[in-house]
């Protein structure tokens, strides 16, 4: 027969080590506190093992009865052990969160962005307007043989063509090319005597000049093209096309009668004035007008230098000034501007 007075005691013992755990294990400030806090609850000489020592001295009827109040126990000490543990990770996880706050609000730190020169945005968009219409684009060399730069192009010497283009020379025979033509004889020779032959040369050309509308460098694209039966209405009809293109579609050209030694016959072209429309402005000079090419058909001299026979087949040629272009597009007075490096003008393209 069991006693009910040991069996209250020993109730009344183990809930005041439920008591006393609960409090124990309340009153931890970190993780390693609860360590030593469960070791003497749970460990081999803790609470709960005192406990059990009662076992001993209880009838045999009583012991699976004590065995499952202290297992009853066990569990709820562990649960609150674990519940303690949670709240500890919990609270470090927080700590940890708030140290490496990041304030998303800050500003960035702003990178400088650079933007395209002018002539760069001019010799793009002219580029395209002649890949759009077949031709390829070429470069070459910026500093050349007399015989490229003029003999080839043309220019015997004593010409007094080479007064007009004075340059920059290295040696007698090597110098800063004046246009991008040599590049055009260089590729004729290389593809002669293939027909057609449609590319552009643009680049970096030299002359001894200098005031608001001429710097020393400055940038020329040339186009070129040798075929049969080549005519001077292809040469108005792809200038007419590019013109629009670059200037607005409602853009009408001009071809004045003019001489350059690589071409017969030579013209100058110009634009209806994209600014006024035609009726007179100070952009046109209150003509209507800007000139803005010249051009002709390919001399046959030229063309027999760079291995195309001239009775078989001919062409046109025309170049005109990026620089210029960039100039008229851009609306600026001195060209010199796009050469002296101040970078508040690019900020102006951005
Ligand atoms: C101008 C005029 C021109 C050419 C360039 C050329 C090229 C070859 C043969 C014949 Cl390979 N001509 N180029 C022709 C006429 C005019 O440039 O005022 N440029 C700024």
């Amino acid at each position: 027969m069991s006693n009910l007075v040991t069996r209250e005691k020993l109730t009344r013992q183990v809930e005041l080590m439920g008591e006393d755990a609960a409090q124990l294990i309340a009153q931890t400030r970190h993780s390693k506190e609860l360590g030593e806090v469960r070791i003497k609850l749970l460990g081999r000489s803790g609470s709960l093992n005192n406990l059990l020592k009662e076992m001993g001295q209880l009838a045999a009827e009583d012991r699976p009865w004590y065995g499952e109040l202290c297992n009853r126990l066990r569990e709820e000490v562990t649960r609150l052990l674990a519940a303690q543990e949670e709240e500890f990770t919990q609270r470090e996880k927080e700590s940890t969160l708030l140290a490496e706050k990041i304030d998303l609000t800050l500003p960035g730190q702003m990178r400088a962005r650079g933007s395209w020169h002018p002539v760069s945005l001019a010799q793009e968009q002219m580029e395209s307007i002649f890949l759009g219409i077949g031709f390829s684009i070429v470069t070459g060399p910026e500093v050349e043989t007399d015989y490229y730069n003029f003999q080839a192009m043309n220019i015997p010497k004593d010409h007094p063509a080479r007064e007009m283009q004075d340059t920059f020379y290295l040696t007698d025979d090597l110098l800063l090319r004046t246009h991008t033509s040599p590049m055009q004889a260089r590729t004729m020779e290389r593809f002669a005597p293939q027909i057609p032959l449609k590319v552009i040369v643009p680049g970096k050309t030299y002359r001894r000049d200098e005031d608001a509308t001429h710097t020393p460098m400055f940038h020329q694209i040339e186009g070129l093209y040798v075929d049969r039966d080549v005519s001077l209405a292809h040469l108005k009809g792809v200038l007419l096309h590019f013109a629009r293109e670059m200037f607005g579609r409602e853009r009408e050209i001009r071809l004045r009668p003019s001489f350059f030694p690589f071409t017969e016959p030579s013209v100058e072209v110009d634009i209806s004035c994209f600014h006024c429309g035609g009726t007179g402005c100070r952009l046109c000079k209150q003509t209507g007008w800007i000139e803005i090419l010249g051009a002709g058909m390919v001399h046959p001299h030229v063309l027999q230098g760079s291995g195309y026979d001239p009775e078989e087949v001919n062409g046109f040629a025309f170049g005109l000034g990026i620089d210029r272009v960039a100039m008229l597009k851009f609306g600026l007075d001195d060209l010199r501007a796009l050469f002296t490096n101040d970078v508040r003008l690019l900020k102006t393209f951005h």
